[in-house]
């Protein structure tokens, strides 16, 4: 294990101790406190006289912020409640061991949350954020009952955006280290919203700070959390770096997430309805078939050989088969490669030295276009698979035992290649069709299946061709279609 490589004390104003209390309860040693308080907590400037807002006094003002933040009710008084926070221990070594929730607020009141990348750092490729991001989410989802879907043209419950110093709420940043991000409670408007300090180096590795975990934190203040008095939780005060393939969530966020959420019930992959168990429990078929190319769209897969393609649309569906022209007669028929790129809802069909662009459903207007321009040299004449792979940007173009590396985000070749594929993906030699499913990679070589986890650099399974596919228990045209083929 490479991790815990360096641990950084961050945000020491948190953790440091407090100037002696005054005694509780007296309105004037409450201000007193309470001022003191916001100084240090809050960038309450001192010695501010004049607001410039009409109405709040700098100090009211500073006290609603900080009640929005907390998910207090806003008042902008000092408060039983409010005052009851401020005499809270910053950073509760004192209760071990235990995670705390935001006082008075239970979390969001539902189960489906959506959220949004208003912007992207250039740090980092935007696949690499979008990963990051949806990776973080993923760490509390997987506990609890909650899922979080991710939409582009509308206001979200959590907004997520890259700022540096002031930006729209009153929280500056403060250029490089010191705090890296910060996230609301739970409420509406600017609740469960996570703003990023772009004056931080964000990566998805070791070096500066890894976007993924800073998230996975946020998101737990997004969703109600404060920080935990317990060293090795998520929700821990400080950061250290963990390798994101190998985070798992610490139990004390566990047990905090799901006081607030409870824990997940039913697995929860199929995200359709329920399919009737009877009479039809499907099972694999077409037990010798090959492809010309495989590709997910949409989140379905779609297998295509000859002039026809099977269309697996979850994995408990039973299977359909299409003639390719009846869906989409510009396409032509034994086409040799297919790719998506997921975050542009694009589908790459190439055959000979020509590809195709499905976007949506439908082929576009201006293909098919040429594979030069790409930056394939002449001497390629044809693409024996292809695949995307969400985590790094790239798109991989095999051709006999080569491949190429095609960044999506520059929309250029990379340099250095073609390499060979033993060299990038060892144990395969030739691919001939290719796809990727939940950041895996899976390759056909015309005889077996193997699944590469490009984290890992390895095949981690193989599996039968027909391993996606499923046939109901009425197989008969699925049958009639085998005996076609052979
Ligand atoms: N930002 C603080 C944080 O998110 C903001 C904050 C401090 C806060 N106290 C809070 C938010 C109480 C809600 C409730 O923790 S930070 C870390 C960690 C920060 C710190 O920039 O200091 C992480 C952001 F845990 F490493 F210290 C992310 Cl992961
Ligand atoms: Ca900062
Ligand atoms: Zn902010
Ligand atoms: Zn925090």
């Amino acid at each position: 294990m490479k991790n815990l490589v360096l641990v950084l004390l961050l945000s020491v104003a948190y953790c440091s101790a407090f100037p002696a209390e005054p005694p509780k309860g007296n309105e004037e040693s409450d201000a007193k406190f309470a001022e003191q308080y916001l100084e240090k907590y809050y960038n309450l400037q001192k010695n501010v006289r004049m607001s410039r807002k009409k109405g709040d006094s700098p100090f009211t003002q500073k006290i609603k912020e900080m009640q929005q933040f907390l998910g207090l009710q806003v008042t902008g008084k000092l408060d039983s409640d409010t005052m009851e926070l401020m005499h809270q221990p910053r950073c509760g070594f004192q209760d071990v061991g235990e995670f705390s929730v935001f006082p008075g607020n239970r979390g969001w009141r539902k189960t489906e949350i959506t959220y949004r990348i208003v912007n992207y750092t250039p740090d980092i490729p935007r696949a690499e954020v979008d990963y990051a991001i949806q990776r973080a989410f993923g760490v509390w989802s997987g506990v609890t009952p909650l899922t979080f879907t991710r939409i582009y043209d509308e206001v979200s419950d959590i907004e997520i955006s890259f700022a540096a110093q002031v930006h729209n709420d009153f929280y500056p940043f403060d250029g490089p280290h010191g705090t890296l991000a910060h996230a609301f409670a739970p409420s509406s408007g600017i609740g469960g919203d996570a703003h990023f300090d772009e004056d931080e180096t964000w990566t998805s590795g070791s070096n500066g700070y890894n976007l993924f975990l800073v998230a996975a934190h946020e998101f737990g203040h997004s969703l109600g959390l404060l920080h935990s008095s317990d060293p090795s939780a998520l929700m821990y005060p400080t950061y250290h770096f963990t390798e994101p393939s190998e985070f798992r969530l610490p139990e004390d966020d566990v047990n905090g997430i799901q006081s607030l959420y409870g824990a997940r019930t039913a697995p929860r992959e199929p995200t359709e309805p329920e399919q009737p168990r009877e009479p039809s429990t499907p099972s694999s078929c077409l037990p010798n078939i090959t492809f010309d190319a495989v590709t997910t769209l949409r989140g379905e897969i779609l297998f295509f050989k000859d002039t026809s393609f099977w269309r697996q649309i979850s994995p408990q569906s039973v299977v359909e088969n299409h003639e390719i022209k009846t869906f989409w007669p510009t396409l032509p028929n034994h086409i040799q490669a297919a790719y998506e790129v997921q975050d542009r809802d694009e589908v790459f069909v190439f055959k000979g030295a020509k590809y195709w662009v499905i976007s949506g459903y439908e082929v576009t207007t201006d293909s098919p276009k040429s594979i030069y321009d790409l930056g394939f040299p002449r001497s390629v004449r044809r693409i024996d698979a292809a695949v995307y792979d969400e985590k790094s940007g790239k798109t991989y173009l095999f051709v006999n035992d080569n491949y190429w590396s095609f960044d999506e985000n520059k929309k250029s070749m990379d340099t250095g290649y073609p390499k060979k594929i033993v060299d990038g993906f060892p144990g395969l030699t030739k691919i001939r069709a290719a796809f990727q499913k939940d950041g895996l990679l899976y390759f056909f070589d015309g005889h077996r299946q193997y699944e590469f986890s490009t984290a890992k650099k390895r095949v981690t399974r193989l599996l039968k061709n027909n391993s996606w596919i499923k046939c109901g228990n009425n197989k008969a045209s699925n049958l009639k279609k085998v005996l076609k083929i052979k």
